[in-house]
C-alpha cells in the first residue's frame, strides 16, 4: 500500500507540544510520512496545509480545553474545501464526556494520555486501509456480552437460586474436561449466565473458589475473527492467556486475556461463527 501521509496539527493557542511531537515520531517510526504544523495554527491554516500536502489523515492535538470549538471547526473547513475524504483523529487532554460527542460528529477517534503510540499507529493504518478499500476495519467494538461466568461449588444448588428467585432456568449442561469444568448455561435476554463448577481439585475453578470464594469469574465478549483480534491485542501490548483460540463449552473458539492487562477483569473472547452456521449453538 502507498505510504500513509499524516498532518499532525496544534490548533489554537495551546502551547503543549510534547504529545504532538511524540505521536509524530511514533507514526514516522511506523513508516508513515508525517508533517508537523508547529504550534498555534488556525483551522484554516491546518486544512490548507492538509490539502496542499495531500494527506490521508489529520491528527489534531489539544491540551488546552478548546477541542470542542477547534476540532469541529477543522471539520467544517474541510467540508468548505471539499476535502472531507481526509480522516481526522484527535488526542490530548479531552474529558470522556466530550469524546463521545466529537466522535459522533466526525472525528474518527480520540486518544487520551496514557495511550500507547503502537495503538495509535495500528489504528491509523487500519482506518486508512479501510478508507482506501483495501481491508475492512478490525477494530470494531465487540458485538455484545455473550455470557457472564460465575464460579460455583455446585451447579445444581446455584440453579435452584436462579430458578426460584429470577425464574431463569438451565438450558444446557456440558463437561469441558480440558478446562476442568462442568458448565451450565442459563439464557437471560440476549446474554447468558454461565455457571462453572470444578470437575476436580486440579480445576482452575477450584483454585479460584479456594482463593476468592464463589462469585463473578469472567465476562465473555462476542467477536468475529478471533485469531486476528488476538494478534492485534498482542501487538498493542495486551497480555494474553491464550495466544491461540481453544474450544469452549459451546464448541466455538474462545480465548482469555490476562487480568493483569485488563484492570482486573478476566475477559473471554468468544467467536460466534459456528452459531451463525448452525443457527444458534451455545
Ligand atoms: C508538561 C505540561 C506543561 C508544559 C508543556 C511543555 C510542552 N512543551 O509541551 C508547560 C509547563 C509549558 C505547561 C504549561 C501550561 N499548562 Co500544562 N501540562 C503539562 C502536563 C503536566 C503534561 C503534558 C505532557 O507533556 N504529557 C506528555 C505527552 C506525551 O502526553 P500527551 O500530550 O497527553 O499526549 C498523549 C495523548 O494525549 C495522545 N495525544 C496527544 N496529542 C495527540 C494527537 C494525536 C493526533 C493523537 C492520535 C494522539 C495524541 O497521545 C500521546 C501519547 O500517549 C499536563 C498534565 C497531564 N498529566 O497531562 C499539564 C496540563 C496539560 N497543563 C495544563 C495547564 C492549565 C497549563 C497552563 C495553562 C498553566 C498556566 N496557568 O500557565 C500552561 C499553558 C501553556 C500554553 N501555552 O498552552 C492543564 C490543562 C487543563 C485543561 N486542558 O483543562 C493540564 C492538564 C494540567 C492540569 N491537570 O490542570 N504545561
Amino acid at each position: 500500500m502507498d505510504k500513509i501521509r499524516v498532518l499532525i496539527a496544534k490548533p489554537g493557542l495551546d502551547g503543549h507540544d510534547r504529545g504532538a511531537l511524540v505521536i509524530s515520531q511514533a507514526l514516522r517510526d511506523a513508516g508513515m510520512e508525517v508533517i508537523y504544523t508547529g504550534l498555534r495554527q488556525t483551522p484554516k491554516q491546518i486544512v490548507r496545509a492538509a490539502v496542499q500536502e495531500d494527506v490521508d489523515v489529520i491528527g489534531l492535538s489539544s491540551l488546552s480545553g478548546a477541542h470542542n470549538v477547534l476540532f469541529p471547526e477543522v471539520l467544517k473547513e474541510l467540508s468548505r474545501n471539499e476535502a472531507e475524504d481526509i480522516l481526522v483523529f484527535g488526542g490530548g487532554v479531552i474529558p470522556l464526556e466530550d469524546i463521545q460527542v466529537l466522535e459522533k460528529n466526525g472525528i474518527l477517534k480520540i486518544f487520551t494520555p496514557g495511550t500507547s503510540t503502537k495503538v495509535v499507529a495500528t489504528y491509523i493504518e487500519q482506518a486508512v486501509a479501510e478508507h482506501r478499500g483495501e481491508t475492512p476495519m478490525l477494530q470494531t467494538p465487540p458485538k455484545r456480552v455473550d455470557h457472564i461466568g460465575i464460579a460455583v461449588k455446585s451447579i445444581e444448588e446455584t440453579a435452584v437460586f436462579y430458578s426460584n428467585h429470577f425464574h431463569v432456568n438451565v438450558e444446557t449442561i456440558a463437561e469441558v474436561p480440558d478446562q476442568g469444568v462442568r458448565v451450565a448455561f442459563l439464557p437471560l435476554g440476549n446474554c447468558k449466565i454461565e455457571l462453572l463448577e470444578p470437575l476436580d481439585e486440579n480445576s482452575p475453578i477450584h483454585a479460584f473458589i479456594e482463593k476468592r470464594g464463589e462469585g463473578l469469574h469472567h465476562v465473555a465478549f462476542e467477536i468475529d475473527n478471533i485469531q486476528q483480534r488476538l494478534d492485534q491485542l498482542k501487538a498493542e501490548g495486551i497480555r494474553l492467556i491464550d495466544e491461540k483460540p481453544k474450544k469452549g463449552a459451546s464448541g466455538n473458539p474462545i480465548a482469555f486475556l490476562h487480568p493483569k492487562s485488563t484492570y482486573g477483569a478476566l475477559i473471554e473472547l468468544y467467536e460466534s461463527k459456528q452459531d451463525a452456521e448452525n443457527e444458534g449453538g451455545q
